[in-house]
């Protein structure tokens, strides 16, 4: 079996006891299952050339990171990365921007991982790079003379090609795209606005009889591979959680009420003043749910050094507090606000205890917190996932989750409504269907139909 060089933007130190995200427990998986090198940023900006990778090895794992010079980290990331490619790929042109120096940053900052990869590379490797931070890098390392195959996971949504043609050079990107072997997706969808993106620009994208796709005289493959969760992890976590004091304070507080719950990075596209809005818009209209429902939003921070991350946190503050004062009375507070990151364990209790989760992303790649909701039920008597049409988790649990657009705020409320009023035979039977679709496609199953592509 060839060794597995996963490559991300950052690299998820070896957890100390603490339970890894998802994408973290698929990548590591596949690493321990062949062996191999995690390669990224480690978390660390320095003043002067980038450094060598560190090497800190761990059984067959070695995770190899580097720091990056701060000027060009800040164009690559908070730059290019985070204000031109994330806003483009979730379809939000108000807040996209484009300056040429962050692009430039971007392409060296590939370019620097390529050169500080490359003497780490045996023959008979596999690469596997993570995300849009990182698109140029197999045309980086394909020019510093890397012949092994090279397969590229894309997170986030890959725009319609009126959206991709915004941005300048994007026939650039299309072509750095192609340098790969296999290109995942989180959905056909995804596969499709990429392979028309390709025929636009005049760069190939007809798939031949053996389902291959072509672009630049090369032949890729091209797929949906939906990422998803460790279900029986979450499963048994939530159920233990139950037990913890965090949760049974929650449950004693919430009482005979039931909880409505979020939870997302603080993030414009994750659509929370449009959630609030929809919430407000339930307590205006249905005066019935006062008192009767809780919405517990838990968001977390991320991404400060961008401006747009810390505007959306005040408009949140000020829409919380605005809604709480309207409608709160002396023994009920409709909206609870917690603006940090909360436990994995935690959360997977208070995923348990919520009737109702929210998930309504303006735009979303798949979205795990749906998933995650969804494994944390208790089977017995579960709860009903409100889900946007407009996250990637859509196409695979379409109406067993109860579908609505996050722009229409009537219409999110109707179905928080609709979901507190469900009875328990209906809630079961999404609850099973959503559930088989989790265990027919969990994390191991992702990272195995990657990897059986990619040919590790
Ligand atoms: P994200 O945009 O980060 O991921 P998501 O898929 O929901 O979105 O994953 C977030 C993860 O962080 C979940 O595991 C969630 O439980 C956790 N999390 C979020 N807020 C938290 C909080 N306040 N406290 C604790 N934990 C929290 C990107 C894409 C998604 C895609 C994933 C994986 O944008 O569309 O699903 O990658 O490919």
């Amino acid at each position: 079996m060839s060794r597995l060089i996963a490559v991300s933007n950052r690299v998820a130190a070896p957890s100390g006891g603490k339970s890894a995200g998802g994408l973290a427990v698929g990548i590591l998986a596949a690493l321990k299952q062949s062996g191999g090198i995690w390669f990224g940023w480690g978390g660390k900006t320095c003043h002067g050339e980038p450094t060598e990778p560190k090497l800190d090895r761990h059984g067959e794992i070695t995770f190899a990171t580097i720091d990056i010079n701060e000027t060009e980290f800040d164009g690559y990331y908070n730059g290019y990365c985070n204000s031109t490619l994330w806003p483009l790929c979730h379809y939000m042109l108000g807040i996209f921007g484009y300056e040429r120096e962050q692009h430039e940053a971007y392409r060296r900052v590939n370019e620097t991982f390529a050169r500080k990869l490359r003497p780490l590379l045996q023959e008979d490797d596999r690469i596997w790079v993570h995300d849009y931070h990182l698109i140029p890098l197999a045309e980086e390392l394909r020019s510093a003379g890397v012949r092994q195959p090279i397969g590229f996971f894309l997170h986030v949504p890959f725009p319609a090609f009126d959206i991709l043609r915004t941005l300048p050079g994007y026939h650039r990107l299309l072509r750095s795209l192609a340098q790969y072997d296999v290109i995942g997706f989180q959905t056909e969808q995804d596969c499709e606005n990429f392979l028309a993106g390709l025929r636009a620009a005049g760069l190939g994208g007809e798939r031949g009889p053996d389902g291959r796709v072509s672009a630049l005289q090369r032949r890729i493959r091209v797929d949906a591979y939906p990422i998803s969760i460790d279900v029986e992890e979450a499963m048994t976590q939530a159920a233990a959680s139950m037990k913890t004091s965090a949760v049974q304070r929650l449950a004693k507080d919430i009482d005979e009420r039931e909880l409505v719950i979020g939870v997302d990075r603080l993030d414009y596209s994750k659509g929370l003043p449009e959630r609030f809005q929809a919430f407000q818009a339930l307590l205006e209209r249905h005066p019935a749910s006062h008192r009767h429902l809780v919405f517990l939003q838990i968001a977390s921070p991320t991404r400060s050094g961008v401006r747009a991350y810390e505007e959306i946190r005040h408009v949140l503050e000020q829409s919380a507090g605005h809604i709480n004062g309207r409608f709160s009375q002396p023994d009920w507070t409709p909206i609870r606000y917690i603006n940090r990151g909360i436990s994995r364990k935690m959360l997977m209790g208070y995923f348990r205890l919520a009737k109702i989760g929210l998930v309504t992303p303006l735009r979303d790649g798949m979205n795990l917190v749906a998933k995650e909701y969804v494994a944390a039920q208790d089977p017995a008597d579960p709860g009903v996932l409100v889900l946007s049409r407009l996250a990637g988790a859509a196409a695979e649990f379409g109406e067993s989750a109860l579908l609505v657009n996050p722009y229409d705020a009537i219409g999110v409320a109707d179905a928080i409504l609709t979901a507190s009023e469900m009875s328990l035979e209906e809630r079961q039977d999404r609850y099973r269907a959503m559930m088989d679709v989790l265990q027919g496609n969990d994390i191991h199953a992702w990272r195995q139909r990657f990897l059986d592509a990619l040919g590790v």
